[in-house]
C-alpha cells in the first residue's frame, strides 16, 4: 500500500469538502516536544473551525498516512529517530518500512496523489546563502516546480538567500503571491524588503488563480506568502543577528544536508529564549485560517457554485 487516506479526509473528498494538508517535519524536527504537537492539533482545529477537514501527512511503516489521528501525532512529536523524508528518501522509506515525517516537497507528493490541492505550513525550504558554494537548494523549490499543490507560507527566513530563492522560482515558473502584501513575508517578521509581483486582494482572488493555472494544465505549484501577524512579528535586526550566529555555528559544527535547517531553527529557538518559537506558532496558526479560507474559495470555483 503507498497511502493510506483516513475514513474522515475520505469523505471530504468524497463529498467536495476542502481538505487542508498538513506537514509532519515541522513536528518532528521543526519544534520541541510538547509544543510541536499542541500546535499540529490547534492548526488542525483551526482549518476544521473554517468548515474545512484537515490532513496532517506523514509516513508510518512505510505508508503514506494522510489523515494521521491524535494519537499518530502524538507519536511524531515524541518517537526519536523518525527521519526527515524529502523527495529523493520515500521510496527507501517505503521499502524499509520506517517512520518518515514529510518535507514540503513530500508532502506535496502526498498530497497530489490524494489529490489534496492546498497545504499549509510555516516556511519553505529554499536556496540557502552561499548556495554558489555549497550547492544547497532544497528539494521543496522543485516540487514546486513539478507538483500541483498550493502552499501557504509566512514566507521563508533569512537563514535562506531571500533574493536566489525567488529568482529559483521565477525561473521554473512558480507563482509567488503576496496575501494583502507587496513583499516577500520573511517568516519571523513581516516584510523581507523584497517586492513581489503580485500583491492578492483576498482568498477568493488567490482561488481564482489556482483555477486557472488549473485549467491551463500549467503543471508545478502556487506559492502564497502571508506575513506573520503584527503582534507576533519579531524585529528584523534582532532576529537576523540571531541567524547570522546560527549560520556561523552550523558552519563551525560542520553540519550538512539536511541536518542543516532543523539545526538552525533550534539553535535559533534556544537563543531567542523561545521567541522565534511563539512566533513560529502565531504565524502558522494565521496560514491555517488563510489556507483553509483559500481551499473553501477554490472548492465553490471547481464545483461552480
Ligand atoms: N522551515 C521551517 N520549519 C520547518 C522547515 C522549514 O520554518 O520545519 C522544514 C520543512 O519541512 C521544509 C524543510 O520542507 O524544513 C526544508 O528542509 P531542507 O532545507 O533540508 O529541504
Ligand atoms: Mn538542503
Amino acid at each position: 500500500m503507498l497511502i493510506k487516506i483516513s475514513d474522515k479526509v475520505k469523505q471530504a473528498l468524497d463529498n467536495n469538502v476542502p481538505v487542508v494538508a498538513l506537514e509532519s517535519t515541522i513536528i518532528s524536527h521543526g519544534m520541541p516536544y510538547p509544543f510541536n504537537v499542541q500546535t499540529a492539533l490547534n492548526v488542525e482545529k483551526i482549518i476544521e473551525e473554517q468548515g474545512c477537514v484537515a490532513a496532517t501527512i506523514g509516513i508510518i511503516d512505510g505508508v503514506g498516512i494522510i489523515g494521521m489521528d491524535h494519537e499518530e501525532i502524538e507519536q511524531f512529536g515524541k518517537k526519536k529517530g523518525i527521519v526527515k523524508v524529502s523527495r529523493r528518501d520515500l521510496p527507501i522509506v517505503m521499502a524499509k518500512k520506517m517512520w518518515g515525517a514529510t518535507t514540503v516537497a513530500t508532502t506535496m507528493i502526498l498530497a497530489s496523489k490524494a489529490n489534496i490541492e492546498v497545504f499549509v505550513t510555516g516556511g519553505i525550504g529554499g536556496v540557502h546563502r552561499n548556495a554558489q558554494q555549497t550547492f544547497d537548494i532544497s528539494a521543496d523549490l522543485q516540487e514546486l516546480a513539478h507538483t500541483n499543490v498550493t502552499v501557504v507560507c509566512a514566507g521563508a527566513k533569512a537563514i535562506l538567500d531571500l533574493p536566489l530563492t525567488l529568482e529559483y522560482l521565477e525561473t521554473f515558473g512558480v507563482p509567488v503571491l503576496g496575501y494583502k502584501s507587496d513583499n516577500l513575508a520573511a517568516f519571523y517578521s513581516k516584510d523581507s524588503g523584497l517586492k513581489l509581483d503580485y500583491n492578492m486582494a483576498d482568498e477568493a482572488e488567490i482561488a481564482k488563480a489556482i483555477y486557472y493555472k488549473r485549467k491551463l494544465d500549467l503543471k508545478g505549484g502556487i506559492l502564497v506568502s502571508n506575513p506573520i501577524p503584527n503582534e507576533a512579528s519579531i524585529d528584523n535586526d534582532y532576529i537576523n543577528q540571531k541567524i547570522d550566529e546560527a549560520l556561523k555555528e552550523a558552519n563551525k559544527q560542520n553540519i550538512k544536508g539536511k541536518d542543516v535547517t532543523p539545526f538552525l531553527l533550534s539553535y535559533i529557538a534556544k537563543h531567542t529564549q523561545n521567541k522565534s518559537l511563539d512566533a513560529n506558532i502565531a504565524l502558522i496558526y494565521n496560514n491555517a485560517k488563510i489556507g483553509a479560507n483559500i481551499a473553501k474559495e477554490y472548492m465553490k470555483l471547481k464545483t461552480d457554485k
